[in-house]
């Protein structure tokens, strides 16, 4: 037992505690792993202050790091099976799905790799004045804490470890306690690639134990974090002391809005993925769908039958659509936001009671559940419940679809389907989101930015802003014909 990794050592944790971790499919042990406290915590911003304040990392020139990250990017390829079969182990997701986002991962290391290779050497700014020389250059931020959850926990990782190599700082990650595996195969593949000592480090633990005290701690520069709202401003508020540069991803209660005139089978068939794809568990899900009154009938009893025919699984069970809920507290927050969406009014359509079946008897199982006739009011409506719910609302035109739709405190994402062009563009330029889809949910690329608006956070992951997001610009002035000024005298 060792792992924790702090300084390019694998160290056990200090108070020798250990947690199991079990797969959600069916309870089996997966294996035990260290649980950090709170001064490995400490030991780790320790280890990643050396790497940044001595180390070569930071000065290492941005075409190697970006080659860095190109090798780190093979080696995912390379060990791509083991990845994926790590990842669907610890959240109990379908094999193929992880399989899906070990390619996106690769990717965004590659994407990353290219960005931070082709340099950016800052610009020359023009003063008006010839015998000045004036330069912006960007600089890594320091010590970053990454802190990451179990929906997809290597995919997120990336998207926080990939840039923030690539500007040039250190880091340490803490991932969810409950999904610690890839992120412990990761710091084995940044060592293979050649990562100097020091500059990755892990610590695994809770987030009272391990994570509160990263984003306290003095030496930390920034925090990014992506998790729940609570957490988040619980996040917020801990950097503010020390004002650390703090980056917030805090999921979404995410509208898909369509319109009568959609093409009636694909927009059924996306509402499906939209909202149970890994059993909704998916900070962008599509968990709001609002339909147009016209279409409403017809359309919810398309996708009540779809849901219907989703079947429930283990990560190995190739007939399976979707697997289980990541814990036994989460299904029972989800039962609860169902039953309290029942009790205000909604009707419960499919779904909203724990599957039967004895195969599925040790696993967190909850069946994808439609609630119809829902208002914006209800709590099922309002928050996060981050399981296989849809709620169901009606519009009558386009002002009361983007009203509806606007109507949440979170702004992450969003999809309107119509066949009328201008109609879509209007909807997307009016939807508080940081992704709209037209047509379409959930595609998204390593090239284009993604984060969210009003409390589903601040700060962008991927996309150039992703790595800026990591760097400092600093003016640098130097006067090339220095002579007393004679303000004073
Ligand atoms: O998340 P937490 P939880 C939402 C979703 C879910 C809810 C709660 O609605 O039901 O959050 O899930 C670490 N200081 N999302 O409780 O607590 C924690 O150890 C520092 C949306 O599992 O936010 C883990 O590593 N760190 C989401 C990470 O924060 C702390 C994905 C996230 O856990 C901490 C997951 C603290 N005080 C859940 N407390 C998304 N945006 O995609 C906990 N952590």
């Amino acid at each position: 037992m060792a792992e924790l990794f702090i300084g390019g050592e694998w160290i056990a944790a200090r108070d020798g505690r250990i947690r199991e971790i079990r797969c959600p499919a069916d309870g089996t042990l997966v294996a035990t792993v260290d649980e950090a406290g709170p001064q490995d915590a400490a030991a780790a911003v320790a280890a990643a202050r050396d790497a940044f304040d001595r180390g070569p990392w930071p000065r290492t020139p941005a075409a190697e790091r970006g080659r860095l990250l190109l090798r780190v990017a093979d080696l995912l390829e390379r060990d791509k099976d083991t990845l994926a079969r790590a990842e669907s182990l610890d959240t109990g997701k379908r094999l193929v799905e992880s399989e899906y986002d070990m390619a996106d991962i690769a990717n965004c290391f590659r994407w990353f790799g290219g960005l931070t290779a082709a340099g950016d050497g800052g610009r020359v700014v023009d003063t008006g004045n010839p015998e000045t020389d004036s330069r912006v250059v960007y600089e890594p931020v320091g010590v970053c804490a990454l802190i990451t959850p179990w929906n997809y926990p290597l995919l997120q990782t990336a998207w926080k470890v990939a840039p923030a190599l690539g500007a040039g700082n250190t880091f340490v990650l803490k991932p969810s306690e409950l999904t610690p595996h890839t992120a412990i195969l990761l710091m084995r593949l940044l060592t293979e690639a050649g990562l100097p000592d020091g500059v990755a480090n892990l610590v695994l633990g809770t987030g009272a134990e391990a994570g509160a005290p990263l984003t306290e701690d003095p030496r930390v520069d920034l925090v990014s974090f992506t998790g729940g709202l609570l957490t988040g401003r619980r996040v917020m508020a801990a950097a503010a002391p020390t004002v650390k540069k703090v980056a917030l991803e805090l999921g979404g209660k995410n509208p898909n809005i369509v319109f009568a005139d959609a093409d009636f089978d694909t927009a059924v068939d996306h509402a499906l993925t939209a909202v149970f794809l890994h059993s909704g568990q998916v900070c962008s899900a599509g968990a709001r769908l609002l339909v147009q009154d016209e279409l409403h009938d017809r359309f919810v009893d398309a996708v009540v039958a779809g849901a219907r025919e989703i079947r429930l699984g283990g990560p190995f069970d190739d007939s399976a659509r979707t697997g289980p809920l990541i814990s036994a507290a989460h299904r029972d927050k989800v039962e609860a936001y169902v039953a309290a969406g029942i009790a205000e009014g909604a009707v419960l359509r499919c779904g909203g009671a724990r599957p039967d079946d004895p195969e599925l008897r040790d696993g967190f199982y909850y069946p994808p559940t439609v609630l119809d006739e829902c208002t914006p009011d209800m709590s099922v409506v309002r928050d996060e419940s981050f399981g296989p719910v849809l709620t169901v609302e009606r519009f009558r035109h386009e002002e009361e679809a983007v009203a509806l739709a606007n109507d949440t405190i979170y702004g992450l994402a969003g999809a309107v389907w119509t066949r009328d062009e201008g109609r879509a563009q209007r909807v997307a330029g009016r939807l508080r989101a940081g992704t709209v889809w037209i047509n379409d949910f959930h595609p998204y690329v390593p090239q284009a930015e993604w984060g969210g608006m009003k409390q589903s956070g601040f700060g962008r992951e991927l996309g150039p802003a992703g790595l800026a997001e990591y760097q400092e610009a600093k003016h640098i002035w130097r006067n090339l014909a220095p002579r007393p000024q004679r303000w004073f005298s």
